[in-house]
């Protein structure tokens, strides 16, 4: 019999659905897209053949619905990889506990998440309007400290080689995961790929100058600069790294598909942000 969680641990709320999501087991699909905005819910469910469910609670807004014959969820995670800990660790238990028992379940299902976000690029050929898919996530908050998770041969040897680049960053603890390379194949195919890296904060901790003073000097330079023979590090954002290293950690697939709407080394930002987001939005739902 599998482990038993507590009603302290797991809350489920009277009606059945999982605390902070609002959602019963049958509410989900087995592949996942998730946003950070929760206006962007509805411009990926209007593209399905039909929604048959609808519901939120706080910044978490779930569709469910069709795109041909494959059923898809919707839902926004909100900002932060804050929020990526409640999110996945809600989702797998909504596929993997048995919530009249409490007991997670012998035979454990394994979604397919993708996230379809926004985010800037630090590399000078990265120009707005592309769509980017996180070959690896870079972690720079603090999340992964509270969980054991395990790193393949690459994973490691990636690792290494950015700690030792981002050595004066002081208080860290990076940490890095691969896309799922079945993912990566089948929907990134086409993409341009690189490391993003998933930050703490939106302003100095993305190396944004703005009226207080930033303690780490040219953040920027310093991400754009590492280089191993196979990867370097492309863009910022606030979920990738999380999504990814729980996503592993659950036995979950997932992919970060990134909508690049600003420059961060040419000071630019788009024009026609909405424009960029369909076109990531189109390129993940024709390779569904
Ligand atoms: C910051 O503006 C937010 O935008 C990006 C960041 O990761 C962060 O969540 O993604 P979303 O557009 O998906 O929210």
């Amino acid at each position: 019999m599998g482990q038993e969680l507590s009603a302290a641990d797991l809350i489920i709320n009277p009606d059945g659905s999982i605390y902070h999501l609002n959602l019963l087991p049958e509410d989900i699909a087995e592949t996942v897209i998730t946003v950070g905005d929760p206006d962007r819910v509805g411009e990926i469910s209007k593209h399905f053949d039909n929604i048959e469910l609808r519901k939120g609670k706080r910044e978490f807004i779930t569709h469910t619905g069709y795109l041909g014959k494959r059923r898809i969820t919707v839902l926004s995670t909100g900002i932060g990889t804050d929020n990526i800990d409640i999110v996945f660790n809600e989702l797998d238990a909504l596929v993997n506990v048995d919530f009249h028992t409490r007991r997670v379940k012998e035979n454990l299902t394994s979604l397919n998440i993708i996230r379809i976000g926004t985010s800037g690029a630090i590399q000078p050929d990265v120009p707005m309007g592309t769509i980017l898919a996180s070959s690896f996530g870079l972690g720079l908050d603090a999340l992964m400290n509270y969980y054991i998770h395990e790193l393949s041969g690459d994973e490691h040897s990636l690792l290494d080689g950015i700690k030792t680049h981002l050595s004066h960053l002081k208080g860290i603890t990076p940490y890095v995961t691969a896309a799922d390379s079945s993912l990566l194949k089948s929907i990134a195919n086409g993409m341009e790929q690189g490391i993003t890296v998933t930050a703490p904060g939106f302003y100095a901790p993305q190396g944004r100058q703005v009226r207080a003073k930033n303690a780490v000097p040219n953040l920027i330079g310093l991400l754009n600069s590492f280089r191993n023979i196979d990867h370097r590090i492309t863009n910022l954002e606030m979920e990738t790294a999380g999504i990814y290293a729980l996503a592993k950690v659950l036995g979950h697939k997932a992919l970060s598909v990134n909508a690049i709407l600003a420059s961060r080394v040419n000071f630019e930002f788009s024009k026609e942000p909405n424009k960029v987001v369909d076109k990531a939005i189109k390129m993940v739902l024709d390779k569904l």
